[in-house]
């Protein structure tokens, strides 16, 4: 998955890194709830998603900006681009069915005010972020699920497309050939759920979250990308956070959302990481082939990564350009 496009990677690998794990150093000041931080860096705006196809939504997010997108935008068009993606087999168009057959979708959306929108069990609609953001901005409500999620995406102008691909097709087929046994492993096709931060040049921070879910998942099965404070969590006081992996355990901790309150402790991005993994992993039962992974963004434009066991990838996008990282891990293998 790490090869599947080549990308020109600017050379600016140290000066990220330093915010991706290497640099675990506590920031001095703890945030009230609604207090501000201080200062803001002179890099802004800053891009930061999850796996290597980020690379590709944070240019399209970075793009968004360029042409006078705010966070908001900029978060919607970057994920956008892996929801149409046919390679992408964990979000969107060419994402893996469940084991009835049928492709459904997860996602949502929050801005700097804390609004948000999501969609859960949403089938036949390519761009499920967008049906979310359009809960968000045009319902009095948060989450809509399965044929009224469906039903409110053609009330506002959306149009049915299949969502199944041959290649998702056949890799289903042959997971009923093979005994039709559901279990999740670390770092292959099903991870690869797209999260994509974006902290703009006004300082506002926007989030969105969208996959297809676990492969082969029970029908009616919802992870943890749509749901607001497990998959994805904006506080624009604060900063951002959103996660990848198996949706059980991040719901179970409300991850996303600890992840924030964790910077608003004091943590950098990748400490707050680093602690939201280490307390899944004690607070629920690992299995060995459990992949979790957060990614965040603090309200001074910091960057922070850490994943449950190795494989796990993210892209960061700034004024400085594009690079994708491998991101540390609690376990090693
Ligand atoms: C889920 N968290 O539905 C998603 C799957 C995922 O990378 O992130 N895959 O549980």
């Amino acid at each position: 998955m790490a090869n599947r496009r080549s990308f020109i990677i600017h050379s600016f690998i140290g000066a990220l890194a330093a915010g991706l794990g290497c640099r675990y150093g506590y920031a001095t000041h703890v945030l009230a709830p609604g207090m501000s931080l201080p200062a803001l860096p002179a890099e802004l705006p800053v891009i930061i998603s999850t796996w290597n196809h980020g690379l590709a939504a944070n240019e399209a997010a970075w793009q968004s900006l360029l042409h006078g997108g705010k966070a908001l935008d900029a978060a919607e068009q970057g994920v956008m681009v892996s929801e149409a993606d046919p390679e992408v087999n964990s979000v969107g168009y060419g994402g893996l069915p469940d084991a009835s057959g049928k492709v459904t979708l997860d996602a949502c959306i929050m801005d700097s005010k804390g609004n948000a929108g999501s969609v859960a069990c949403l089938e036949n609609i390519l761009h499920p972020v967008s049906v979310a953001r359009k809960v968000m901005e045009n319902t009095p409500h948060v989450m809509l699920t399965g044929a009224g999620a469906l039903q409110f995406a053609l009330d506002q102008g959306f149009e049915q497309t299949d969502l199944l691909t041959d290649a998702a097709r056949k890799a289903w087929e042959n997971w009923k050939a093979s005994g039709a046994r559901y279990a999740p492993q670390a770092n292959w096709e099903n991870h690869d759920t797209i999260g994509l931060l974006v902290l703009d040049t006004e300082a506002s921070l926007a989030g969105a979250c969208t996959t297809s879910g676990m492969a082969f998942k029970h029908p009616g099965r919802v992870g943890d990308s749509p749901v607001i404070g497990a998959g994805l969590f904006v506080d624009n006081a604060v900063g951002a956070a959103t996660a990848t992996g198996e949706g059980e355990v991040v719901l179970k901790t409300l991850g996303s959302f600890l992840v924030v309150e964790l910077m608003r402790q004091g943590h950098s991005p990748a400490k707050a990481c680093e602690e939201a993994v280490r307390r899944l992993a004690t607070a629920t039962s690992v299995h060995k082939q459990m992949q979790v992974g957060y990614i965040a963004l603090s309200k001074t434009g910091e960057t922070g990564a850490f994943a449950l066991r190795p494989g796990f990838q993210c892209a960061v996008r700034s004024a400085k350009g594009s690079v994708l990282l491998d991101v540390p891990s609690l376990f090693q293998d």
